[in-house]
């Protein structure tokens, strides 16, 4: 649970630092062997496929990242924990790994959860990976905020209308050291008290624009691996750029009231707990799976999926 300091800390700020939430052996030892295993695949078909060196395929994950980068190949989908929007396909690829899975149930992460939005919590869908390479290593053209810095926004901002009134909390979880150099996260503190502000679509992102917040308040946020930051979904928020020799990777999970609209209830989500019928919890990490799976053959080849409201002609963004 949040210590009584803790919980007015993130009232006041719109977020807190956690240094240390995760346990590195028990829970992000087996992410980094499943991850590791997942790209090694991916890695052995490209190199079957003459797309990579065969070579490339022995590498440790970051060397694996490196070359997929190099060949203009898509690491980032695959390992996704979330269809991504627009089409889908039957054979979209997205990764739902049972070491993810104990992640997004992980009794003491839900236990902070909890203390800041009560006993009944639903795993939201809207949750990714972050596997971000170095900056330099990237076409100038890839502008996905799984991959480059993430423009300045509130999270309330990606989601759709149904859930303006959810009650939500945002877990961004560090699985390498977070630094300002391999571009952790900012926040404005205080934000949070802002009502939603007006998002523009901006070079494949959103943004809100500068006019609306007074940028100088920004504050980075480095933390260690196994670190958390937690934040409220008005905070406003971005991530600086990759400038090291390594990948940042991270994930950003969300949870909510059970019951207040997710966002996305075109995706799965599930009881992570509730004190008041502990039997509702998913505890199965294959059906967690097989939920996603059943909502790639629902949605493929249907019109794509819009995942937030923004469009070019706000007054604000002209
Ligand atoms: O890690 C990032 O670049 C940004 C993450 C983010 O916007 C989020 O977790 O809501
Ligand atoms: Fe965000």
């Amino acid at each position: 649970m949040l210590t009584q300091q803790q919980i007015s800390d993130f009232n006041r700020d719109g977020y807190l630092v956690i240094e240390q939430l995760v346990d590195d052996q028990t829970v992000l030892d087996p992410i980094r062997a499943e991850y590791t295993d997942k790209l090694r695949t991916l890695c052995r078909r490209w190199a079957h496929d003459k797309r990579i060196p065969l070579a490339a395929a022995s590498g440790d994950f970051h060397q694996m990242v490196s070359s997929a980068v190099d060949a203009g190949l898509d690491y980032f989908q695959p390992l996704d924990i979330s269809l991504p929007p627009g089409a889908i396909q039957s054979h979209t690829p997205f990764h739902a790994g049972p070491a993810v899975f104990s992640l997004m149930t992980y009794e003491p992460l839900l236990d902070k959860i909890e203390s800041l939005l009560g006993p009944e919590l639903t795993s939201n869908p809207i949750q990714h990976v972050r596997l971000k390479p170095p900056r330099k290593d990237l076409a100038g053209s890839e502008s996905r905020p799984h991959i480059v810095r993430t423009e300045w926004h509130q999270d309330r901002g990606v989601t759709l209308e149904d859930a303006d009134e959810s009650r939500m909390i945002t877990v961004w979880l560090a699985v390498t050291d977070a630094t300002e150099r391999n571009g952790c996260l900012q926040v404005i503190p205080g934000s949070h008290k802002n009502d939603m502000l007006a998002h523009c679509p901006s070079a494949g992102q959103l943004r809100i624009p500068d006019s609306e917040f007074d940028e100088s308040q920004a504050v980075a946020l480095p933390i260690p691996a196994g670190g958390a930051i937690l934040f409220h979904p008005h905070t406003i928020h971005r991530s600086l750029d990759n400038t090291s020799d390594e990948v940042r990777w991270s994930f950003d999970l969300r949870y909510n009231v059970t019951g207040d609209s997710t966002g996305r209830t075109f995706f799965p989500s599930f009881v992570a707990r509730s004190r008041s019928a502990p039997e509702t919890e998913l505890r199965s990490a294959h059906v967690w799976r097989q939920m996603w799976e059943d909502t790639r053959d629902q949605l493929s080849d249907d019109a794509p999926v819009r995942i937030h409201r923004w469009e070019h002609d706000e007054m604000v963004c002209a």
